[in-house]
C-alpha cells in the first residue's frame, strides 16, 4: 500500500488482487448430437462388432443429456475386454478450433488452460458390468488418459488437459469427405454378458483463461524437506516415502518424494494419498463454489523407475471417483516424466481434500518398482496482471474545485476509483476508467471534508 500526502488530501493506492473474474472461462461446444448422428461410425470391422445400434436419444432418465435435447446412445450386445468400438467425426469448424489450440500449445505449452471434455453415462439397467473404462483416442493419438466407471447409472466426464498430453509433433489426423475433419475414437473395456447402453454428449473445449488473465504457477510442495502431505495407504508400498536426491528423478529443486512398491504386485490397488489440507494456498480455493474453480488446476510430475522389473505397463488412477477425478493416466516408460493435471473446477470436493492414488500393472514385477513425485503446483490461469509499482503518484486540487488523480497504469487495463473520508466506508466514484497508457488520470469534484482518501483498483476485464 502506498500513501502520498499532497496538500490536505491523502491518496491511497492499493493494487487489489481481484478474484471476481472466475466464471469467465470459455466453453466451446464441439459436438452435441443434436441434428443427426451421421458422423458416428463403427470402428470395429463388420463381423467383429459388439455395438448393435447407434441412436440419437431423447431419454434423460439419468441426466445423460448434458447439453441440448439429445445425446448419442450406443447399445452394446455385450462387452468383453478392449475394443476400438466407434468413432465420431468432428465438424470442420470444430476441427479448425482444435487445430488452433494444438498450434498454440505447440508454440508455448501451457498446463491447466485447455481441456477437452465429454460426458459418458453408463446405463446399467440390464448389464452385469461392475466396471468399465474408456480411453481417449483423439485426432489419431492414444492419449494415455482413460475414464473409470465404477458401476451404477453414473455420468463420468472425460477431462483431458491438451497441454499436459501433447506429444511432440502432435498433429490431428484429418478424415472426412474433404479431409478437414478430425475424429475421436471411442474405445471400451469391461465385462458384461448382457446388453449395456452408454450415452455420450457434450464434447467440448474448455478454455480456463479469462480475458486478460495471466497464468500464475505456485509450487505447493517440491518435496525437499518434509513429506507431510504424503501417506502410504496400501500393503504394496514398502515403508514411508523418503526424499530422493538423484537428479534423474527430480523435476524441481533438489529433491523429490520416493515410494517403493513391492515386487508382489497384485494388480489394481490403493497405494498412497496426498493430503491437500496442509497447503494453505488451497484452502480458499477449495471453498469456492465448484464453477468458480475452473481457472485453478493442480499438477504434479511422476516418474516410474523400473530398474530390472518386468513392468511393461503401469497406470495411475485418482480417487474418489468424481467428475474429473475418475481418470487413469498411463506410464510414460522407464524414467520418463508424466505430468498429472486435475482441474479443480471439475471436482466436487464435497469430501476431505485428499487424493488417493491407485496403481495397476502387470505381474509379477520381479523386483520392487520406484515411484517418484515432484513439483506439486497450483496453476491459476486467471491471475490478474497487477503491476508491482501500482501507485497514485499525484493528487492535485484544481482551481475549479476539482481534484485530479494520476496513477501508474498498464496498457489495456480498466480501473475503478473509490473515495472515503474515514478509510472505512468507501464511495465508488467511477467503475470503468480506461487506461491511458503508462499513466492514467481522473478528475472528480473535491469533497468538502478536511481529508479525503482515494483508492484506485485495477479491474480485470
Ligand atoms: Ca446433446
Ligand atoms: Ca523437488
Amino acid at each position: 500500500m502506498n500513501r502520498a500526502r499532497v496538500g490536505k488530501i491523502v491518496s491511497v493506492a492499493a493494487g487489489l488482487a481481484v478474484t471476481g473474474i472466475a466464471g469467465a472461462e470459455t466453453v466451446t461446444l464441439l459436438e452435441s448430437f443434436e441434428e443427426n448422428i451421421e458422423n458416428v461410425y463403427h470402428y470395429a470391422a463388420e463381423g467383429e462388432r459388439r455395438i448393435t445400434a447407434f441412436a440419437q436419444s431423447e431419454i434423460n432418465d439419468y441426466d445423460q443429456i448434458t447439453d441440448g435435447k439429445k445425446a448419442l446412445k450406443v447399445s452394446f450386445e455385450a462387452i468383453s475386454g478392449w475394443k476400438q468400438d466407434f468413432g465420431v467425426l468432428l465438424s470442420p469448424e470444430s476441427t479448425a478450433i482444435l487445430e488452433g489450440v494444438v498450434e498454440e500449445l505447440e508454440e508455448a505449452s501451457e498446463l491447466g488452460r485447455y481441456y477437452l471434455l465429454y460426458d459418458i453415462t453408463w446405463d446399467k439397467l440390464e448389464s452385469d458390468a461392475a466396471w468399465s473404462n474408456n480411453p481417449l483416442n483423439f485426432g489419431g493419438h492414444a492419449t494415455g488418459i482413460q475414464i473409470e466407471w465404477r458401476g451404477g447409472n453414473q455420468m463420468v466426464t472425460m477431462t483431458y488437459d491438451l497441454g499436459a498430453g501433447l506429444p511432440e509433433g502432435f498433429l490431428l489426423a484429418l478424415e472426412g469427405d474433404n479431409g478437414d475433419q478430425t475424429a475421436m475414437r471411442f474405445i471400451f473395456n469391461g465385462n458384461s454378458t448382457l446388453p449395456m447402453d452408454i450415452y455420450v454428449d457434450n464434447i467440448r473445449l474448455l478454455d480456463t483463461k479469462p480475458e486478460g488473465g495471466v497464468t500464475e504457477v505456485s509450487v505447493l510442495d517440491s518435496f525437499e524437506k518434509g513429506l507431510d502431505s504424503l501417506q502410504q495407504t496400501g500393503p504394496r508400498v514398502i515403508d514411508a516415502p523418503t526424499i530422493n536426491a538423484n537428479a534423474l528423478y527430480i523435476t524441481e529443486g533438489l529433491g523429490s518424494a520416493k515410494f517403493v512398491l513391492s515386487d508382489t504386485s497384485v494388480g489394481y490397488q490403493k497405494d498412497f494419498s496426498i493430503q491437500l489440507d496442509i497447503y494453505p494456498e488451497l484452502e480458499g480455493i477449495l471453498q469456492l463454489p465448484q464453477e468458480e474453480r475452473l481457472q485453478y488446476s493442480l499438477a504434479w510430475d511422476w516418474i516410474v523407475e523400473t530398474e530390472g522389473a518386468t513392468v511393461n505397463w503401469f497406470q495411475e488412477t485418482l480417487a474418489p471417483v468424481g467428475p474429473g477425478m475418475g481418470m487413469t493416466e498411463s506410464w510414460a516408460g522407464d524414467g520418463n516424466v508424466k505430468t498429472r493435471v486435475i482441474n479443480l473446477g471439475m471436482v466436487e470436493w464435497d469430501f476431505l481434500p485428499i487424493i488417493t492414488v491407485f496403481h495397476n500393472s502387470s505381474r509379477p514385477w520381479g523386483t520392487p518398482v520406484n515411484l517418484y513425485l515432484d513439483n506439486l503446483r497450483l496453476i491459476n490461469t486467471g491471475a490478474t496482471n497487477v503491476q508491482e509499482s501500482f501507485e497514485i503518484f499525484s493528487v492535485e486540487r484544481n482551481a475549479g474545485g476539482t481534484v485530479t488523480l494520476s496513477w501508474s497504469s498498464v496498457e489495456g487495463a480498466r480501473y475503478a476509483i473509490d473515495s472515503s473520508i474515514d478509510l472505512k466506508s468507501w464511495l465508488e466514484l467511477d467503475d470503468d476508467i480506461g487506461s491511458e497508457g503508462d499513466t492514467t488520470s481522473f478528475t472528480t469534484p473535491a469533497d468538502e471534508a478536511e481529508k479525503t482518501f482515494y483508492r484506485v483498483k485495477q479491474l480485470t476485464e
